[in-house]
């Protein structure tokens, strides 16, 4: 075959994107699914090379470049910013590191993604929107992680509301239950301490319930009200070599846990519509749960993360005698995402969503249009996040009930 034909029968790669990822616990792990796969399934218009992982420990983040097919390892992030195969730093490291390695990168001329929450604090998340700014003026661009809007029955939603198919919202709904942390002798890891994670199930789950809500409604949360619990207030220290078995905790040194087990939160949306928020590690039995509902004029839409695939559509304009909730299978190549995998009927995970920002992200830096969610929006759900740990520390939600 001569070499025009050639080229024309196999179009030529598109340009490298090197990337360069800080962690590699369970996000690390997940968005390395995400820069494996999306090029193998999406048309990009950029190619992700993952050029170098980031971990304190050499011999482990050595173990977890080889597993995870990245082609080099380092132990500073410092030194992966300034590696030239490196055009984009992925931040997948706890929340206390997220603005100090975001605004160098940024500084230094890399693109960013940084898992969410954004960052530990309002100010910290100010100055990564301020490193952001800066940083797009020279045309390099930011994004952070909250991934579940990238499921494609969560995107599907959002195209049904914006297109006024549920009319006026009246009510949001959302739930996201965990259960790891009810055994009073699990560890206490750096998600249970403010300094390194920022709070607890408020930040790490609240973070997402708080975004999806506000993006499937195309609103904001303009004002809330709130609790906060610690149920177990101390835990064994992991050096002690505690186990959850509850034999060796009961020697092992304790630690204070610092952050919330658990938040419950109302709220108004900014056209007035009522919003609940719950998010926990504690309710048993519940190992991912993430649960949404919508409620307007026209009619209702529920998802349940457990049935990622599927999303439940109320149509209240129907004929009483014939309306109802009816599942739709959101496996159809028109429905989002969907034209990149199987045929209708065999279904998404968890993991798609990593693949679904890698293509979102590599297109935007391809065109140079601004990836969302910004670290605008990041900011402003931490900013939803500081206003609830405010109302919770007021305790001004509670009126005594007489007895
Ligand atoms: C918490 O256990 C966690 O890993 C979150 O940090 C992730 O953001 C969520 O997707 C899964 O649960």
């Amino acid at each position: 075959m001569r070499e025009t034909e050639h080229e024309e029968a196999w179009p030529k790669s598109p340009p490298r994107l090197g990337v360069g990822m800080v962690g590699y616990a369970f996000m690390g792990a997940a968005h390395s699914q995400g820069w494996r796969t999306a090029g193998r399934v999406f048309d990009l218009p950029l190619q992700p090379a993952l050029a170098a992982l980031c971990g304190r420990d050499a011999a482990a983040v050595g173990r977890a470049a080889q597993h995870m097919g990245w082609a080099a390892a380092e132990t500073d992030w410092r030194a992966l910013i300034a590696r030239d195969d490196v055009d984009l730093v992925d931040i997948c490291s706890p929340g206390d590191s997220h603005a100090e390695i975001a605004i160098a990168a940024l500084d230094a001329g890399k693109h960013v993604l940084c898992e969410k929450p954004l960052a530990n604090t309002v100010e910290e998340a100010e100055a990564m929107v301020a490193a952001a700014e800066r940083a797009r003026a020279r045309g390099r661009l930011a994004m952070v992680g909250f991934n579940y809007r990238r499921l494609p029955a969560a995107a599907f939603a959002r195209q049904l509301v914006a297109e006024g198919r549920i009319g006026t919202l009246r009510h949001i709904r959302v739930t996201y239950l965990q259960d790891w942390l009810s055994d009073p002798d699990s560890p206490l890891t750096w998600r249970l301490n403010r300094e390194k994670a920022g709070s607890g199930a408020l930040g790490d789950l609240g973070a997402h319930i708080v975004d999806l809500a506000q993006h499937l409604a195309g609103e904001q949360i303009v004002s809330v009200s709130a609790l906060t619990e610690t149920f177990v207030t101390e835990r064994p220290l992991p050096a002690s070599g505690a186990s959850g078995l509850a034999g060796n905790a009961a020697v092992a040194e304790r630690g204070p846990v610092t952050v919330d087990d658990a938040a419950l939160f109302i709220g108004r949306t900014a056209s007035g519509a009522l919003a609940s928020f719950e998010a926990s590690r504690f309710a048993t039995g519940r190992k991912n749960a993430l649960r949404l509902e919508l409620n307007g004029s026209k009619g209702s839409l529920a998802f349940d993360l457990e049935r990622l695939n599927e999303l439940s559509f109320h149509d209240h304009t129907e004929p009483a005698a014939t309306a109802g909730f009816r599942r739709i299978l959101v496996t159809e190549p028109e429905h989002p995402y969907l034209e990149g995998w199987w045929p209708a009927g065999h279904g998404l995970g968890y993991e798609h969503t990593f693949s679904h920002q890698v293509r979102d992200l590599t297109h935007a830096l391809a065109t140079g249009e601004q990836p969302v969610p910004t670290f605008a929006d990041g900011l402003q759900v931490q900013r939803v996040l500081a206003a609830v740990e405010e109302s919770a520390g007021k305790n001004s939600v509670l009126t005594p009930v007489p007895q």
